[in-house]
Parts: structure tokens; sequence; C-alpha cells
């Protein structure tokens, strides 16, 4: 029949149990980040060899409908940061800044209790307290890391353009010009420059 609208009802594509930011629905990407995959992070040596390589650091649930790197669309994820510390300085992700660096996103904190490092391109870092219900908006041009500073997992939200990229290498090479440390048994933000 010509010009007959396509009307249908379709069952919901993807769930978030809200009492854990836990996302389900078909093609939900899991990559799992493990610490012998995080080489160069972390700054004592030491400690980090007496870890077992195979111990999970984090985990991330993202929903990519589209294409990475395709203009236009969004991409939503989920990442857990596993308590802990090597030497003094607390668990925490790789960080980037995005490959299309004037990509912005958003982050929002579900379970626990950590900081959002954040550095521009001046290479000054600052920190916001992620706690449940805290709600981040990363602008473009800024490097972003997450950090477990409890003793439970981290549990936050994020949302970010389809065309963002991340860009690791900066970060591998340079790092961020602070790091969060345990002193005196709270969180402490180190400066790495000299
Ligand atoms: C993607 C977004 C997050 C991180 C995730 C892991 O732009 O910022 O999904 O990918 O938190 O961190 P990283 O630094 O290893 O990608
Ligand atoms: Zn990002």
């Amino acid at each position: 029949m010509k010009n007959k609208k396509h009307l249908a009802i379709i069952d919901t594509p993807f769930n978030v149990d809200y009492s854990n930011g836990n996302i389900s629905g078909k093609s939900v990407i899991n990559p799992i980040k493990k610490i012998k995959d995080l080489q160069n992070i972390f700054e004592d040596k030491q400690a980090f060899k007496n870890i077992d390589g195979d111990k999970i650091i984090y985990e991330v649930q993202a929903i990519l409908p589209v294409e990475e790197g395709r203009e236009g669309g969004l991409f939503y994820g989920k990442t857990i940061i596993h308590p802990g510390k090597v030497g003094n300085e607390y668990f925490m992700t790789k960080g980037h800044f995005h490959q299309k660096v004037d990509r912005a996103e958003f982050y929002w904190g579900i379970e626990g209790e950590g900081m959002l490092l954040l550095m521009d391109k001046n290479r000054n870092t600052w920190a916001e307290k992620m706690h449940p219900g805290s709600l981040h908006y990363i602008n473009g041009y800024i490097a972003h890391r997450t950090v477990n500073t409890g003793t439970t997992k981290l549990s936050f939200g994020a949302c970010w353009p389809s065309d963002a990229g991340h860009n690791y290498q900066e970060i591998m090479d340079n790092g961020f010009s602070a790091r969060l440390k345990e002193i005196d048994g709270k969180p402490q933000l180190v400066s790495t420059q000299q």
C-alpha cells in the first residue's frame, strides 16, 4: 500500500539497572583491563611487579550503536574500577585525551568514592570528587582519568560522541602532571613536575 507508515511497538533495545548502573541488551561490549595491561601507568615499579598480572583493575560495559569514528552518534558506557593500590597510588584508568581533541563527555558517579583527574593542554591538573549522583562535564581538550580512592568498587557512567576516539599515547608518554596517592590515610594530589 502506498504511503503506509510503518507502525510498531518494539522491545526496549537496552536496559540499565539503576541500583548498580549495569547495562544489558544486544551488542554490549565488555573490555577488561588487568594489571599487565597497565604497564608504565603506576609510579611504583616494584609494587607493580609484586601484583599478579591477571588481577583485574577495571572493566567497561559499553553500547556503540554506530561504528566508532562515525560523526553524529553517541556512545554510552559504565566503568567499574576495583578498589586497591599499587604502592600508595590508587587503582585508576589509563586516561586519555580524545583523538578528536575538541570532543566533550559526561561522566556520572553510580557507586563508591573516587576522583576524576582532569588535565588541560598546558598540563594543569585538578580533580573532582566522584560519588553516587555526582555529575561531571568533561570539556574537549581535557585529558581524563578516574581513580578509585575508596575501599569498595567505583562505578560511573559515561556518554561521549561516536567520533571522539581515544588518544592514549600522550598519557603513556608524559602521564598526568599529578598522581593521586594515599598519604596520611587520605587521598592527596602529588605533583610529578620538577
Ligand atoms: C570513553 C570514556 C570511558 C573510558 C573508560 C576507561 O571516552 O572516557 O568509557 O574509556 O572509563 O578508561 P580508559 O582511559 O582506559 O579509556
Ligand atoms: Zn573519554
